[in-house]
């Protein structure tokens, strides 16, 4: 039963990857726990990225992030999951409805804040990239490994709070490389701006 619904996502997404493929769109799934920075960094990469970006909001309820990033003046569109804990293909799928993606270069999409089931459901993106932010602590590569495992980019947020936190820097770096040897992690402020222009960097390179 588990198997055939995640079958059935897949087969979704790979819908959609080929619908984001035909009209060169970079979509990328955000994925991170509640409060780790999946906002704020989008908000700070329409600011720096300087290219088309349109943006899908996944939350459980409410509408304040699709709010936030509609004042930058991007398209946007909100998903309330309504107590779902993940994202998955087909809410992308009917999103994109009323969603105007046809000037877009890149597609930001936020994903419910959850370091576990979102990494299980594929929704058609290029990349994944996790935020992980230093007040979540420097255990969770050891904690979640099937999410840290699965991203192609990780984005570690509020270095501007590392001196007031014990959050061991070599130490979070050695949990991720037990599990993804590849996946660049760039450490960032998205309050200060620091950092952030290598992830910027590494996003102009994907979509080149
Ligand atoms: N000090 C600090 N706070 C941050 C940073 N990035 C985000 N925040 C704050 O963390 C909280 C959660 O951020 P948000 O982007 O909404 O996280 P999300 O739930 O993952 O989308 C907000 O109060 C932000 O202002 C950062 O780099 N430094
Ligand atoms: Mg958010």
């Amino acid at each position: 039963m588990v198997k055939d619904i995640l079958n059935a996502n897949e087969q979704m997404a790979a819908e959609n990857k080929l619908l984001f493929e035909k009209r060169d769109i970079i979509a990328i799934n955000i994925m991170a726990s509640p409060g780790a920075g999946k906002t704020s960094l989008i908000l700070r990469t329409i600011e720096g990225l300087g290219e088309p970006i349109a943006v899908i909001e996944g939350d459980i309820a409410s509408t304040f992030d699709a709010e936030k990033v509609g004042e930058k003046h991007v398209p946007v569109v909100q998903i309330n999951t309504g107590g779902a804990c993940h994202l998955d293909a087909a809410m992308i799928k009917t999103s994109l409805e009323k969603l105007s993606i046809d000037k877009a270069k890149y597609l930001f999409i936020e994903n419910v804040g959850n370091l576990v089931c979102p990494a299980q459901f594929a929704l058609g993106e290029k990349v994944r990239v996790l935020v992980a932010s230093v007040s979540e602590g420097d255990d969770k590569p050891f904690k979640y490994p099937g999410m840290f495992s699965t991203v192609q980019a990780v984005v570690l947020n509020k270095m501007d709070i590392l001196p007031y936190i014990d959050f061991n820097v070599a130490r979070f770096m050695e949990g991720v490389r037990a599990v993804n040897r590849e996946a660049p992690v760039f450490q960032v402020s998205c309050r200060t701006n620091e950092g952030m222009g290598e992830w910027i960097d590494w996003l102009k390179k994907i979509g080149s």
